[in-house]
């Protein structure tokens, strides 16, 4: 079961997506996720120039060994753009497996552990009735839980929020990134009532999730955890910039807010101290950022020794590639908390083809065998590369501020 094709399929249906697809030589297709948004095409190239020449003629069954060998044969380790190569070979690898053993993926990593995947859907208003209005249909829609981000009073642009009604998506074609001007003191005075009021209208028989996005100081999270417990959030996710892992000490010292981190992290060595020290509830590495099936298991049993429980990242910039292969993940691990999830367009689910299916608040894993998600390539050169950025954040004086 050699390798004897690889190839980068970069396309553009609604929003850009890298995807490696492999071929051996008994016929066998897969495909992983690489997709990195605002930065697509520096996977593309890592892949291309750097690691499809090496995969011709090696062993596709040979998973780790190969994930050691892009891990360790590089030299030059970790980092995003070399670990979402890496996840990339790896998902495809899994979903050849799958395919030569006949068998669904979450199969071949210990079976399932649960029934269904618990989702999350986002409520995202410019305002506190429109919030209220999304929070009540998704509610409706059969959601357990719901992430609620709301426009700030006195800020333009708010992470989250779209600024048409449409789907939130972050990357804004261009080129150039766009700018957005931030106050953690108007933050801060606005959102607690964001979410007495949800609770006011909705109750407690839901969870209840927000995401600061890397803004606060240690302290000022300390404060927000503290003043929303009352209504009893299933997370507060990424309160701080993630890079000071220590940081977070001082984060619990003050709250019983369950924190949730992790989407930026690409590897166990960016997370061991928030584990193993517990200073975090939930990792939120994901497939397709975090190396791969196999060493995103590697994390999520790590995490499990600490209780700690998974609540991977799924935003629309991860392809359906990365859900499909994270459903077989989360269906599996013993510590699943929950996953994100925002559906694709149309245009997107259009151009890959899956089998996982949402129903009641529940994401079911593909039955078939490998990851049960294709790319149809044809009609990805429908849709060429666009240039596209993530925001920029400044300060209400032009300082340049975590996005
Ligand atoms: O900003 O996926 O929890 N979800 C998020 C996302 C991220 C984007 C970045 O590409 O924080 O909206
Ligand atoms: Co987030």
């Amino acid at each position: 079961m050699n390798i004897v094709e690889a190839k980068v399929i970069v396309t553009c249906p609604d929003r850009n997506f890298v995807t490696l697809k492999l071929t051996t030589d008994d016929g066998l297709t897969g495909v992983g996720d690489a997709t990195l948004n605002g930065r697509e095409l520096a996977v593309a190239s890592y892949l291309k120039d750097h690691v499809c020449p090496l995969l011709i003629g090696r062993d596709a069954s040979r998973i780790e060994d190969t994930w050691q060998y892009l891990h360790k044969g590089a030299y030059w380790r970790r980092g995003p753009v070399t670990m979402t190569a890496v996840a990339a070979v790896d998902t495809a690898l899994w979903d050849i497996k799958g395919k030569a053993a006949g068998m669904p993926v979450y199969q071949l990593i210990g079976g399932r552990s649960r029934d269904a995947v618990t989702v999350y859907g986002h409520a995202n208003g410019a305002t506190v009735p429109e919030a209220l209005e999304q929070v009540g249909s998704l509610l409706d829609q059969g959601y357990r839980a719901v992430r609620v981000q709301a426009g700030v009073p006195g800020l333009e642009k708010v992470y989250g929020v779209p600024t048409d009604r449409a789907p939130y998506e972050p990357a804004v074609a261009g080129d150039r990134p766009e700018e957005a001007t931030w106050s953690t003191a108007k933050y801060l005075n606005f959102v607690p009532g964001l979410f007495a009021a949800v609770r006011e209208r909705f109750g407690h028989d839901f969870h209840l999730l927000h995401d600061a996005h890397h803004r606060l100081t240690p302290i000022e999270a300390a404060r927000l955890g503290k003043a929303v417990e009352p209504y009893g959030l299933f997370w507060l996710e990424d309160p701080i910039s993630e890079e000071l892992q220590e940081g977070f000490r001082l984060i619990r010292r003050h709250t019983t807010t369950p924190i949730a981190v992790g989407e930026v992290y690409n590897s166990i060595w960016d997370c061991h101290q928030l584990i193993t020290e517990q200073l975090i509830d939930y990792i939120r590495m994901d497939v397709v950022h975090g190396g791969g099936i196999t060493h995103l298991r590697r994390v999520f049993d790590l995490a499990d020794l600490y209780h700690v429980r998974t609540g991977s990242h799924g935003a629309t910039d991860l392809s359906p590639v990365c859900l499909a292969a994270a459903l077989h993940v989360d269906i599996a691990v013993p510590n699943f908390g929950i996953q994100e999830y925002m559906p694709h367009t149309e245009t997107t689910n259009a151009v890959f083809p899956h089998s996982y299916r949402f129903a009641d608040g529940l994401l079911y894993p593909s039955e078939e065998p490998g990851l049960g998600v294709d790319i149809d390539e044809e009609a990805a050169a429908e849709y060429p590369y666009r240039q596209a950025y993530l925001p920029v954040n400044r300060l209400e004086d032009g300082s340049l501020h975590d996005w």
